[in-house]
């Protein structure tokens, strides 16, 4: 089983319902836990399989798929579900200019369009977000790998 956690998602997020089923008792109680949850970042409601954040979760952090199995008892014998979660990334990066302050000569009368200046900038984000667009009215950040400031 492979699912997403929303990047930086709320406390207590419900992420996914579990269901299954016993043929010997289909009205059986089950048991759920989880291993394997490395840095505790979801929790199972032991008697209903409800998968919960425990805490926020950053893809700047977990920017792998995390492994985690999912184990059902029926109070007899327990089986286990290998799983995987994703966290899904969400533009919470400003883009940082490097360095962050220029002095740039600009010749009067130069053509519109011409360009003034290449800069390096950076973001954390996953560069497939629309996360790149800066303006501030004169000068627009045209591109995340380009980094042409264009009048
Ligand atoms: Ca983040
Ligand atoms: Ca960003
Ligand atoms: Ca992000």
């Amino acid at each position: 089983m492979i699912f997403d956690v929303p990047g930086n998602g709320w406390w207590e997020t419900e992420i996914n319902d579990i269901s299954t089923s016993d043929p010997d008792n289909p009205y059986e109680s089950f048991s759920w836990s989880l291993t394997g949850n490395a840095g505790g970042y979801l929790n199972i409601e032991p008697t209903t399989g409800v998968i919960k954040l425990a805490k926020k979760v950053d893809r700047e952090v977990l920017n792998t798929p995390v492994a985690i199995d999912i184990i059902v008892n029926d109070g007899t014998a327990g089986v286990t579900c290998v799983t995987t979660y994703t966290v899904v990334d969400t533009n919470d990066n400003f883009p940082l200019f490097e360095p962050n302050s220029f002095a740039v000569s600009i010749v009067e009368n130069v053509a519109i369009g011409t360009d003034v200046i290449l800069i390096a900038v950076s973001d954390d984000d996953d560069p497939n977000l629309s996360n790149s667009v800066v303006a501030d009215g004169q000068f627009i950040l045209t591109s995340i790998t380009g980094t042409s400031l264009h009048k």
